[in-house]
């Protein structure tokens, strides 16, 4: 849909002008196969190109208009030598030669195709890999694959959760969501995160943030929560993970690291009847059901964590990089999910609000549509 919505005509019809070969190379968005050589990199552990490459089409996304000349490379900030190589090159030749290579290679189609599954992480996808395998149905078959439960809900619910989950099943899974905690706790503070909070029109799973008012009553909260939503029907799959937070930590260096809130990743049941509008169920045409999975993600942070847990969750991944390398080297403060800590002044600096954050930093309060980097 994205690469739709930005297709950019001019290029292309500036390219048949100038007699530059147009291949269906030419019309993908540099930003596309910016982010095909992010996840090759991720695959090859290369995480320095993988960022560089991730960056480039972070930049990219952030231009009012589609790159279509090499003296609009010149300007662009964060590029380095190689991501401007490969934008040369698909500028200059309408194709990336880089990108056509990896596409074919196999080792990198079936990692891409077994991580699309839900569980599966790039490590469990190389060993399967070496072992020979290179399709679902390869797994599936195989007698000494053995898939943690995880892995079973993400292969038994596969076409359903690798759909793209639109902005009306996340407002319906939203409604599910509050009625539910609001009937179990009334006073409960619940806020939709990731993506869909950025006001993105579609995402691959749906996150939102819940908390009580007084600190330690969320302890219960989420299992409770995942009680009713059993009790309702709906609950597919659910992974709880206790809260492991340590109040005495460091924010965390490591953007990758996961936070200690507790949390559950689930697979939720949506009734067709429950979406809104005319399209109802991002579903296949002929599926009758009349429902799908959805992923669906709970944290349940302590209330006075509750802002730096909404920022982080809120992402984008991009933008919780750069605003965390920010606070370090601008600031000499470390920020993660849980905390932001002044290392000149030796102190952890409280926040109720997202405001409160950018405030210590600094910064002028940046939208949850701003931050889609
Ligand atoms: P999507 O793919 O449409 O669901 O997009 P998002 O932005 O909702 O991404 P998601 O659901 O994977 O994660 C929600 C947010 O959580 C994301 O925007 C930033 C944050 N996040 C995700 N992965 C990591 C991570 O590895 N480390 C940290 N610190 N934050 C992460
Ligand atoms: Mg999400």
């Amino acid at each position: 849909v994205s690469r739709l919505a930005v297709l950019d005509i001019s290029w292309f019809t500036d390219s048949m002008r100038e007699g530059r070969p147009v291949t269906v190379e030419t019309r993908h968005r540099i930003q596309d196969v910016m982010e095909e050589l992010a996840e090759s990199s991720e695959f090859n552990e290369s995480k320095g190109p993988c960022l560089a490459f991730r960056r480039a089409a972070s930049v990219l996304k952030s231009l009012p208009s589609a790159v279509h000349c090499l003296e609009a490379i010149q300007g662009l900030p964060c590029l380095g030598e190689h991501t401007k190589a490969v934008m040369e090159e698909i500028l200059t030749f309408g194709r990336s030669f880089k990108v056509e290579e990896i596409r074919c290679d196999e080792r990198y189609q079936a990692l891409k195709l077994f991580t699309s599954v839900f569980g599966v992480g790039p490590k469990t996808a190389e060993k399967w890999y070496r072992r020979g395998l290179r399709s679902l149905k390869e797994i599936l078959t195989e007698p000494n694959i053995q898939l943690n439960r995880m892995q079973r809900a993400g292969f038994l619910y596969y076409s359903d959760i690798s759909k793209a989950v639109s902005k009306a099943e996340a407002k319906a899974l939203g409604c599910i969501i509050e009625e539910t905690v609001h009937w179990i706790a009334p006073d409960a503070i619940l806020a939709l995160t990731g993506g869909f909070r950025r006001g993105k029109e579609y995402g691959h799973d749906v996150d939102f943030l819940l908390t009580m008012p007084e600190m330690g009553k969320e302890e219960g909260l989420l299992l409770h929560v995942i009680d009713r939503l059993r009790d309702q029907g709906i609950l597919l799959y659910c992974e709880y993970q206790g809260s492991t937070f340590d109040v005495s930590k460091l924010p965390s260096w490591r953007f990758e690291d996961m936070d200690h809130f507790q949390k559950c990743f689930l697979i939720l049941r949506l009734e067709q009847g429950q979406v809104e509008g005319e399209r109802g169920l991002q579903s296949d045409p002929g599926d009758s059901r009349g429902w799908r999975a959805v992923r669906v993600d709970l944290v349940a942070p302590p209330v006075d964590r509750y802002a730096f847990a909404l920022l982080g969750w809120t992402g984008s991944r991009q933008f919780g990089r750069d605003l965390r390398t920010f606070a370090y080297k601008e600031r000499q403060m470390l920020l993660d999910n849980h905390a932001l800590y002044d290392k000149t002044k030796k102190l952890f600096l409280p926040a109720t609000t997202e405001e409160d954050i950018f405030a210590h930093l600094g910064l002028e309060y940046v939208e949850p549509w701003q931050r889609n980097a």
